[in-house]
């Protein structure tokens, strides 16, 4: 019996509460665990919630789901702290939550930038980027997802000047939130299978794969684009709400040193990124009356994807 299930409402929530849910979770569902894979540039951890649930065979393939690398997007660390909620009280209940869960084991990173998130709260609720400032940089702040090393980090779609939204850092994994993510999560690949890696953004209404760094197809095409259409056909079933789909480079822009060629790159081949709601009426901002409704049909289509690979 969970003591306090308020967090899942139509509010948005600072930092604090989020960190005292993912705590409270671990406390009180014995096959949730909650660990801190490393620390941001001002010193504050970085919390992935593991599902481990009973039933099913072990050892269970992973499954990696991020939320929170742009600081801005609220909707997104909303979005994963729902599925830890609908995933936990659902379990043993809901048939497809049962089977989910008993194929894999859910790790979920709510906050992949909480400095970013924290000073979206204090000072500036329009940052993007981390709050990192590099010696000899002007401004504060790497943009994570142009800072991942898969061959092409700085190329098309990046910026190497300091004060740009899209900068990429002085390095390939030069912060150490993606130096985090690198380092658990191909732990987790050599491990036991890492089978699916998400990567969760707002706005747009997209569904995408690789690649961003360049227009040609990755040689898996066609089965990228088939679980994207089960994931957007599954969605959108739930609220009416309608995606996009395809790779990064055609769907939204060039985009180069992105998670998602980065996992792409060392072999996990269903590697995907959303862009949640909305399509920019209200962009970053979308209302918080609109939280459970995103996060239901977010959910939907996660589990509907996966469980079709
Ligand atoms: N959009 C993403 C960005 O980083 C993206 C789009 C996602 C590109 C994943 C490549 C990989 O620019 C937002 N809204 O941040
Ligand atoms: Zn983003």
């Amino acid at each position: 019996q969970r003591k306090d299930q308020k967090i899942v409402t139509n509010t948005y929530h600072p930092l604090e509460e989020i960190e005292a849910y993912l705590q409270e979770l671990a406390a009180s569902v014995s096959w949730v665990s909650v660990e801190s894979i490393g620390k941001t540039f001002e010193g504050r951890d970085m919390w992935v919630a593991t599902l481990a649930a009973p039933g099913g065979t072990s050892p269970k393939p992973s499954v990696w789901i991020d939320c929170g690398i742009h600081a801005r997007e609220w909707i997104t660390p909303a979005t994963c702290v729902y599925g830890l909620d609908l995933l936990t009280e659902n379990y043993g209940t809901d048939p497809d939550v049962t089977a989910f869960l008993d194929k894999y084991n859910v790790y979920v990173l709510p906050v992949h930038n909480p400095d970013g998130y924290y000073y979206t709260w204090s000072d500036d609720r329009l940052w993007r980027k981390n709050r990192m400032q590099h010696p000899g940089d002007t401004c504060h702040g790497v943009d994570l997802n142009r800072n991942f090393d898969d061959g092409h980090w700085g190329g098309a779609g990046t910026s190497d000047n300091s004060c740009g939204g899209t900068y990429c850092g002085p390095t390939g994994f030069s912060e150490l939130e993606t130096q985090a993510v690198r380092d658990y999560t191909n732990q987790l690949y050599s491990n036991n299978n890492l089978t699916a890696y998400f990567t969760i953004h707002s706005y747009g209404q997209m569904w995408m794969y690789a690649y961003g760094w360049g227009a040609e197809d990755t040689p898996h095409e066609q089965e990228l684009f088939r679980v994207s259409e089960t994931g957007v056909t599954a969605l959108r079933s739930v609220h009416d709400t309608v995606y996009t789909y395809g790779s990064i480079y055609e769907t939204i822009y060039p985009a180069s040193g992105t998670s998602i060629d980065w996992s792409y790159s060392r072999g996990v081949v269903h590697t995907y990124t959303l862009e949640l709601r909305d399509e920019g009426q209200n962009g970053f901002l979308l209302p918080a009356d609109q939280i459970i409704a995103t996060a239901e049909e977010t959910w939907t289509g996660l589990i509907a994807a996966i469980m079709d690979i």
